[in-house]
This record gives structure tokens, C-alpha cells and sequence, in this order.
């Protein structure tokens, strides 16, 4: 199919790009990170989101390359940020299977200058289910170079309380799927945002609230205590050239 021969091309051509969703501390009402979020570029199709070829391009083989342009990269335009903002970068399944995941985050903090406090890795619990005990080395020697660990979308997958235990996260990002039900007294939502959160407050873990679009849910977050959000109510992602004079105006 076409989409492969472009995909192909893509990285050669420099056609991805990084947009910059922000999240923000709820008791201080700053902006204190940035998610990197890639996008392609297509010369004829315009802006293709991740969810459209992220899967082409892991059954191509091309997550590893294009997640090392993404570290690259994303560690490049953060150095140019004031100091206290974290950048967090999604890791697919096959990169952090790749052995020479601890390798290509060292070189891209060297290459960047950037502070290694300052990335985030955001891995979501299916990476790392299949071999916790290998997860846990990965994981340690990370954080052994001062890159801090998130475990993206939890409690979609069924990881036990063990899991959390025993590898170093330093941040839990909920699923926006049961943020989505604050507010609207229906679901289960509340009771697990809310589960998850005092969890975190026990095992000294930030946890973030994503997909936030509503006055409402901001305010049962607040509520409780959660300590950081993230969504459309608060910034839609945006390219680099729009966060820098954002970060830069109100940090
Ligand atoms: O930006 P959007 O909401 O469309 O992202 C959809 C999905 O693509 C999310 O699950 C997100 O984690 C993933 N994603 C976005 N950018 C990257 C990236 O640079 N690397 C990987 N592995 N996944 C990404
Ligand atoms: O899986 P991950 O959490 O990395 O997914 C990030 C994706 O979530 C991005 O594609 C981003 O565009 C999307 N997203 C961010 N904020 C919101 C929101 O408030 N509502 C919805 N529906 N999607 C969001
Ligand atoms: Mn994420
Ligand atoms: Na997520």
C-alpha cells in the first residue's frame, strides 16, 4: 500500500513533527511539562495522527528509528525551554523491547545538552507486562541516569499492585477513559480516578489525570487531591513553535 512506500520515505525526508501537549501542577496552576506527540506530515494527505500509521510503521519494523528521531528531537527543542519544564516521550512496545533503548536515551540527553531530570519516558503497562523482571533492570538503569518514568493509560490494562511496586515509576497517568465519566454521575470513573490517586498519594507517585475537557472534572480533581491534569480544557497539543512563547510567557 502507498501508506508503507511513504512511511518508508518519511523519516529520510523529514516529514514527522512534534506537537507539545502540556499538563499542569492543579495547586499551583503552573504548566510543569510538555507530552511530545508525533505527527506526519504527509506532502499530499496533510497531518496524519499517530493512531493511523504508528501501527504500520511497528508492523514495519520502523517504531525503533523513528522513536530514536522522536527522543532526539524532542530532547533538542526542550533545551531551549526554561528549566523547570519537564518533556515526556511516549515509548512504543517494540522500542523499549529493543536493547539499545538505554543507549539511544543517553545519547540523545548528550547530544541535546539537556538535563536528564528533565525527560520523561511515558511506557504504558503492555510494554512491559510480558517480562516484568527485564522491565525492572530497564527501568532502574534509567532511573539510575535521573530519567524519570511514567506509566501511561493505566488501568486499562491488568497490571496488580505488585507491578506498581516493584518497578521505579515516578509519575501514573489515568486513563482518560474513566476521567471522561467525572461529573456526569455515571460510571465507575470517580471511584477509580479517585482510587488511583489516593494509591499514588501511599506509594509517593505523581499522579495525572488525562483527557480532562470539563470545568466539572477539573474541579472533582482538585477535589481530591490529584495532583497534576492534562487535556483539552487545559491546551490542545501544539507545535513546538507555538509552546516555546507559551512556556516562555508564563513559567
Ligand atoms: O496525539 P494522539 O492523541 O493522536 O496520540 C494517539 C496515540 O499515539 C497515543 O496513545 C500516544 O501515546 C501515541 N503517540 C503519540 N506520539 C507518539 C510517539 O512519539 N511515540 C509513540 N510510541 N507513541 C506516540
Ligand atoms: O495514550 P496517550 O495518553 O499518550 O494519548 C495521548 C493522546 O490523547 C493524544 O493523541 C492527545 O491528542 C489525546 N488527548 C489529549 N487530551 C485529550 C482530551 O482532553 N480529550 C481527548 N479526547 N483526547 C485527548
Ligand atoms: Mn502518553
Ligand atoms: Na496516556
Amino acid at each position: 500500500m502507498d501508506l508503507e512506500r511513504d512511511l518508508q520515505r518519511a523519516l529520510a525526508q523529514d516529514e514527522f513533527v512534534l506537537f507539545y501537549q502540556p499538563f499542569l501542577n492543579i495547586g499551583t496552576h503552573r504548566i510543569v511539562g510538555v507530552e511530545a506527540l508525533i505527527r506526519w506530515m504527509h506532502p499530499v494527505r496533510g497531518l496524519i495522527p499517530p493512531g493511523d500509521f504508528i501501527p504500520v510503521a511497528e508492523g514495519m519494523g520502523l517504531m525503533y528509528d523513528i522513536g530514536v528521531w522522536t527522543l532526539n528531537t524532542a530532547c533538542r527543542q526542550a533545551s531551549a525551554w526554561p528549566e523547570d519544564i519537564v518533556v515526556s516521550v511516549n515509548v512504543s512496545a517494540a522500542q523499549f523491547r529493543h536493547d539499545g533503548l538505554v543507549e539511544t536515551v543517553a545519547q540523545a540527553l548528550l547530544g541535546s545538552g539537556l538535563d536528564a531530570g528533565r525527560l520523561e519516558l511515558e511506557i504504558t503497562e503492555t510494554a512491559m507486562i510480558d517480562d516484568v523482571p527485564r522491565a525492572a533492570r530497564v527501568l532502574r538503569q534509567l532511573r539510575e541516569m535521573g530519567v524519570k518514568i511514567a506509566l501511561d493509560d493505566f488501568g486499562t490494562g491488568y497490571s496488580s499492585l505488585s507491578f506498581l511496586q516493584s518497578l521505579p515509576f515516578t509519575r501514573i497517568k489515568i486513563d482518560r477513559s474513566f476521567v471522561r465519566e467525572l461529573g456526569q454521575g455515571v460510571g465507575d470513573g470517580a471511584a477509580i480516578v479517585g482510587a488511583i490517586t489516593s494509591l499514588c498519594g501511599s506509594l509517593n507517585v505523581v499522579a495525572t489525570a488525562e483527557g480532562v475537557e470539563t470545568q466539572e472534572q477539573f474541579d472533582y480533581l482538585k477535589q481530591i487531591n490529584c495532583s497534576e491534569i492534562q487535556g483539552f480544557f487545559i491546551c490542545r497539543p501544539r507545535p513546538a513553535s507555538e509552546i516555546q512563547p507559551l512556556l516562555d510567557q508564563i513559567n
